[in-house]
């Protein structure tokens, strides 16, 4: 598959404008700024970018608790997006969801769940909208290898496949639940194996390599919109960082330093550079160019946010369903 050079820049784009926005969020916790709990996405960008660059602006996305790289790959504003991390009113929630709760409806983003596997059948009850309303958009549910060991991940998808539902399940793996390996607690290696117990095809890619990953998904969207219903891309991926800001050391606990560093190694932005630096699509003087206009970016995003109020307390319970029944 061939893409067109300013899809490819623009894939380089969104991973580094990911991997900027995760590492202020970091640093800002850590400086005590940022309130709540923060789940980054640093090491595993080529997957939101492959799979939501094959989607078109009125898809689904349905999103997790490590949900900044997917929102920010769908086209999420990032200046809402870090006030609503500083529980400022102009953010996405009004201050008031934090880093799980972020969505954008107008951009297909059904939101970012706290509920380990809760997207799986959010994706697929969106799928069922789409082909009850006779459309042709599709609806993509990314979730964990630990979701993947949920009852709700076989609900979801039974129902999906049995249904012949345009919905495309994205298996991050990046073999770590909180602190407990694939292997602990799984007796095989490739979730997407189980794609044949629902009779739906499996991608089974490098999460690491965003061509790879886009190659998959456009694939399982192209079946999707055929009607042909779900499809099931395992992306074998690893996160840089621990699995919440704050871990610190205790992330070497449980996973050795050397298998960290040679993941890192597979930087998926760096491997993405060097693939466009040797097909003259990308000249260093770009990428810095590029990496300036992000820093720019993000620096907006944080004054944006330090410069917005907070939420009047009075507006504690408006936007609650629950509002009236309190009152
Ligand atoms: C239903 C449910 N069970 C447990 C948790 C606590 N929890 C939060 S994240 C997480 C690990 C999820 O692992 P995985 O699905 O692999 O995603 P990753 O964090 O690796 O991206 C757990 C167990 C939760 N939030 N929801
Ligand atoms: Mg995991």
């Amino acid at each position: 598959m061939k893409l067109e050079k300013e899809k490819l820049l623009d894939m380089y784009e969104k991973m580094v404008r990911i991997r900027k926005f995760e590492m202020k969020v970091e640093e800002l916790h850590i400086q005590g700024i940022l309130p709540g709990l923060k789940h980054l996405y640093i090491g595993e960008e080529a997957v939101a970018v492959g799979v939501i660059s094959a989607l078109r602006e009125d898809d689904y996305i349905a999103s997790t608790h490590r949900g900044h790289g997917h929102c920010i790959a769908k086209g999420s504003d990032i200046k809402k997006m870090m006030a609503e991390l500083y529980g400022k009113k102009t953010g996405y929630c009004k201050g008031k969801g934090g880093s799980m709760h972020i969505s954008d409806i107008d951009i297909g983003i059904l939101g970012a769940n706290g509920i380990v596997g809760a997207n799986i059948p959010i994706a697929s009850g969106a799928a069922l909208s789409i082909k009850l309303r006779g459309t042709d958009e599709v609806a993509v549910s990314f979730f964990g290898d630990g979701a993947a060991n949920e009852g709700i991940f076989h609900e979801g998808i039974n129902l999906a496949s049995a249904w012949k539902l345009p919905v495309m399940f994205v298996c991050e793996n990046n073999q770590y639940a909180i602190s407990t390996h694939q292997s602990r607690v799984t007796a095989i290696s490739n979730m997407g194996d189980r794609a044949s117990s629902y009779g739906i095809p499996k991608f089974i890619v490098d999460g690491m390599d965003v061509l790879a990953v886009h190659q998959a998904a456009s694939k399982a969207v192209r079946w999707a919109r055929e009607g042909k219903g779900p499809t099931l891309i395992e992306c074998k991926t690893y996160r840089f960082k621990g699995h919440y800001v704050g871990e610190g050391s205790r992330e070497l606990s449980y996973r050795p330093e050397e298998e960290l560093e040679e993941w890192k190694k597979r930087c998926p932005i760096e491997k993405l550079k060097s693939e466009l630096i040797e097909k003259n699509i990308l000249t260093c003087s770009l990428a810095k160019k590029v990496s300036d206009k992000i820093d720019g970016e993000i620096e907006e995003a944080v004054k944006f946010a330090e410069e917005s109020p907070y939420p009047d307390p009075q507006e504690a319970l408006d936007d609650l369903f629950f509002e009236g029944a309190l009152r």
